[in-house]
């Protein structure tokens, strides 16, 4: 996404003021589906003036709180945006208005919508009213963050994220025992944030049978829970098993009999295959997707390509004999899928690795 010509070049303090914007988009986290968190801090010379993100859909974008919060000091200032500031009639008026009325001289915006209302219009009309616009700034962070929204908009279904722990001999359970604690705390309470900023936590059966975990957040400040999806294919799960709570959602086979799940605030979906499964989470508004195992479920995923993420902690334990992440086919090594934009990082003594399986 290059920059349209006749914008302003970046300053070198941009990053700093776009790292803060970030940083405000991210409160919004798993809470604004199906729009994008989307952050903004207005600047005056070396100082903050108003700082702002939008909490969720039908309430005012993040220029609009952080102008708010700026009042006069915004006249004159730069505005710091995550997002392409919008130009549309929605929910809510343009915010590309707001930020000319407001006066603001310059904004700097991390990546364009791609949503076909805006899509370098936001930015056209700030040029329009003579304000210097800067595109691309901490765009890729930008464009990660929002990856469940622009994953909707673009391909109407969500952002997958494959997540597990394995031991140093790449094992993630012993054999028939389920989610015995592979990690340590620190990677088990930043897998708890997770929880928190995603809009849905998905596992199969099998998961469900020998776990019965609540998929809830916990140790989260101010957490909020993701919404539970069961891939069960027969729907012979445990009508009382601890996920089908409010909002959970049973991802069955065309012919089962869900009768006994099918109660109030449990939504029943009978996708043909698996990708069409994702198009109707989708549709519920589901933009980011956790794929929490196990192995069945998991491997599924990654045959059909459907995976777009990946977050595996790594454990300094030995197990032996136990279950793999994936199981299926076996294939050469020439044929692995290799992550791109690959991240590394300890915590305490574990090792969390990300990278993309596609683009966003
Ligand atoms: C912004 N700032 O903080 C957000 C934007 O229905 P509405 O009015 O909320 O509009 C939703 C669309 O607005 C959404 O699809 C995306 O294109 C944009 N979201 N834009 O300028 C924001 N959340
Ligand atoms: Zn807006």
């Amino acid at each position: 996404n290059a920059p349209p010509p006749g914008v302003a070049a970046a300053l070198p303090v941009d990053e700093r003021f776009m790292t803060l914007a970030l940083e405000q988009a991210a409160r919004g986290l798993g809470r604004t589906a199906p729009n994008p968190p989307v952050g903004c801090v207005i600047v005056q010379g070396e100082d903050v003036v108003g700082r702002g993100f939008h909490p969720r859909a039908g309430e005012p974008h993040a220029e609009v709180f952080a102008l708010r919060d700026a009042g006069e000091r915004a006249r004159g200032a730069t505005a710091y945006v995550t997002l392409e500031p919008c130009s549309h009639h929605g929910r809510t008026p343009p915010c590309a208005d707001a930020l000319i009325a407001a006066g603001v001289r310059r904004v700097v915006v991390a990546a364009l919508d791609p949503n076909p209302l805006v899509a370098g219009r936001g930015v056209q009309r700030l040029r329009d009213a003579g304000i210097e616009v800067t595109v691309g700034v901490l765009e890729s962070e930008a464009v990660r963050q929002q990856a469940g929204f622009r994953s909707l908009i673009v391909r109407g279904r969500p952002w997958v994220v494959a997540k597990y722990a394995m031991t140093l001999d790449g094992k993630v359970a012993a054999p028939r025992e389920g989610n015995g604690v592979v990690s340590g705390l620190k990677a088990r309470a930043l897998a708890m944030r997770w929880r928190d900023e995603l809009d849905a936590i998905a596992v199969g059966s099998g998961t469900l049978e020998l776990d019965n975990p609540a998929l809830t957040t916990r140790g989260v400040p101010g957490g909020r829970d993701a919404r539970p999806v069961v891939f069960d294919r027969r729907a012979l799960s445990n009508p009382q098993a601890r996920v089908w709570r409010e909002g959970a959602v049973l991802i069955s086979g065309l012919r089962a009999d869900t009768a006994r799940h099918e109660v109030a605030g449990i939504t029943v979906l009978r996708p043909e295959a698996l990708p069409d499964s994702l198009t109707e989470l989708g549709e519920l508004d589901i933009g980011t997707l956790l794929l929490e195992g196990g192995p069945t479920l998991m491997s599924a995923f990654f045959a059909q390509g459907l995976v777009d993420e990946v977050r595996v902690f790594l454990s300094p334990k030995l197990l032996g004999a136990g279950l793999s992440p994936l199981t299926g086919r076996a294939r050469p090594m020439h044929e692995a899928q290799a992550l791109r934009d690959v991240t590394v990082e300890t915590l305490g003594p574990d090792v969390l690795i990300t990278g993309l399986l596609h683009d966003i």
